[in-house]
């Protein structure tokens, strides 16, 4: 098959190898010319686990380019990203990326869409587009949005061996789609219509949402009765149907904290999903005042944000709660300094660890990166001013940075001695 995939980013791009690798003729393409030349050239716009063997594998079936061409498939992996005004999806790339398609499309193609996006999209947003080729979808062409599942960090590998969710306009439609995307994913291909499968992809995150939201709720209630929510966790995790999720200082990335907005987008339901992404979002207020309340007797505070990534051990900061505490922090008149090992471009200038704690009063863990569980409280406590810690994600020895004389509060953890 001849297959062009419209948007080579986190996940267009991975896509687009993985059908190469395995034998099918694909062009990326991208507006980003750059981007394009880059690839061209060898070289990998961004990293991810396995993405540099996969490219070396895939080159020979693989060129970038900024113009679409006549092809059997057209794939669109383009952002969908929220309207913070309106707390909508913006589709301006899908319908760009359709209008580019439209005047190659020949009877008997396949085009399929992977960008998140709305129920309904598919079918009113993108099929509208694509026929003003004079053809008819569903008879002359195919449909069908199959969604990614792939988390990053593991992205490779979760997009070869996850469960896939395929829905088409029609059957055929999802039947090709299954057929293609066989080529590489090894786990199971379940089909559906088109809308079901938007549907899907969304509520999925937002169960993860409103889980989390939940346990933050929990982690202020259990603060308000003296005890630790972690040790609650646990033992309600014991119960073989309660799978409760982690409290931390917010959720970030580009799907969790969006996703459930379009699920209530257009529904006149949704007062629940509004709420979840209403606490998960005030979550950075909420630590900041707990560090206040710790850091009451300091005068003019230096704070040392740790961790600015969205999650652990990547170096993705794409709508991280981290960026709101610190905005919210210099507000309330704290300084502000921030170390994280592993992101290279933020809003603020982002420090050695040694600077970051220098004359700092206070240590602020924001992401849970393993390498912060080894971090030595004995030589970073003497750079600091004062000997405080934060820890909004639970994962220091707390007992070690006690016993090296730090105050040390744990989100969630009311009890006076931890
Ligand atoms: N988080 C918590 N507590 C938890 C779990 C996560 O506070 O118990 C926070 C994380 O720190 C992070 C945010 O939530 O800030 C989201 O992280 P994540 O690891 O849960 O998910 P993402 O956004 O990296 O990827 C999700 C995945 N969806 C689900 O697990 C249902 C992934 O499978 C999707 O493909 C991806 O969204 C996507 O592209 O939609």
């Amino acid at each position: 098959m001849k297959i062009s995939v419209l948007g080579l980013g986190y996940i267009g791009l991975p896509t687009a190898l993985l059908f190469a690798a395995s034998g099918h003729e694909v062009i990326g393409v991208d507006v980003n010319e750059e981007k394009v030349k880059m690839l061209n050239s060898g070289q990998l716009p961004f990293q991810e686990p396995g993405l540099k063997e996969l490219f070396e594998k895939a080159r020979s079936n693989f060129r970038a380019s900024t113009k679409v061409e006549e092809s059997d498939v057209f794939l669109i992996a383009v952002p969908t990203p929220l309207d913070e005004h309106t707390k909508a999806a913006d589709l301006k790339y899908v319908k760009s990326a359709a209008e580019m398609i439209w005047p190659h499309l020949q009877k008997g193609n396949l085009v399929i869409l992977e960008s998140t996006v709305p129920p309904r999209t598919t079918e009113r947003i993108l099929v509208p587009i694509l026929e003003k080729s004079g053809l008819r979808a569903g008879t002359d062409f195919y449909v069908a949005h199959c969604p990614e599942r792939a988390i990053p960090g593991r992205t490779l590998y979760e997009m070869v061996h996850n469960d896939r969710i395929i829905g088409g306009i029609t059957r055929k439609s999802a039947e090709l789609a299954k057929k293609l995307y066989s080529s590489f994913v090894k786990g199971n291909i379940y089909l559906t219509d088109a809308t079901t499968a938007e549907f899907v992809k969304l509520i999925e995150n937002t169960y993860r949402d409103v889980n989390i939201a939940l346990v933050n709720e929990l982690a202020k209630i259990a603060e308000e009765y003296e005890i630790n929510i972690w040790e609650a966790i646990e033992l309600a995790n014991r119960h073989p149907r309660v799978n409760l999720h982690k409290p931390g200082p917010g959720v970030g990335g580009h799907c969790i904290a969006i996703d459930p907005w379009f699920v209530i987008q257009d529904s006149s339901n949704g007062k629940m999903i509004a709420l979840a992404r209403h606490i998960n979002d005030t979550m950075p207020n909420y630590v900041l005042r707990k560090i206040q309340e710790m850091l009451k007797d300091v005068k003019y505070p230096t704070i040392t944000v740790l961790g600015v990534a969205y999650k652990g051990n990547v170096d993705d900061a794409r709508e991280t709660p981290a960026l709101r505490f610190i905005k919210l922090a210099e507000n309330a008149g704290f300084k502000v300094k921030v170390h994280d090992p592993f992101v290279k471009e933020f809003d603020y200038p982002l420090l050695s660890l040694e600077e970051a704690v220098k004359d700092s009063d206070c240590l602020v863990v924001i992401t849970d990166h393993d390498v912060f569980k080894f971090l030595d409280p004995e030589s970073i406590g003497k750079l600091m001013r004062r000997r405080y810690v934060f820890d909004a994600r639970n994962i220091l020895d707390h007992e070690r940075w006690h016993k090296a004389g730090f105050i040390v509060k744990v989100l969630g953890n009311g009890k006076e001695n931890l």
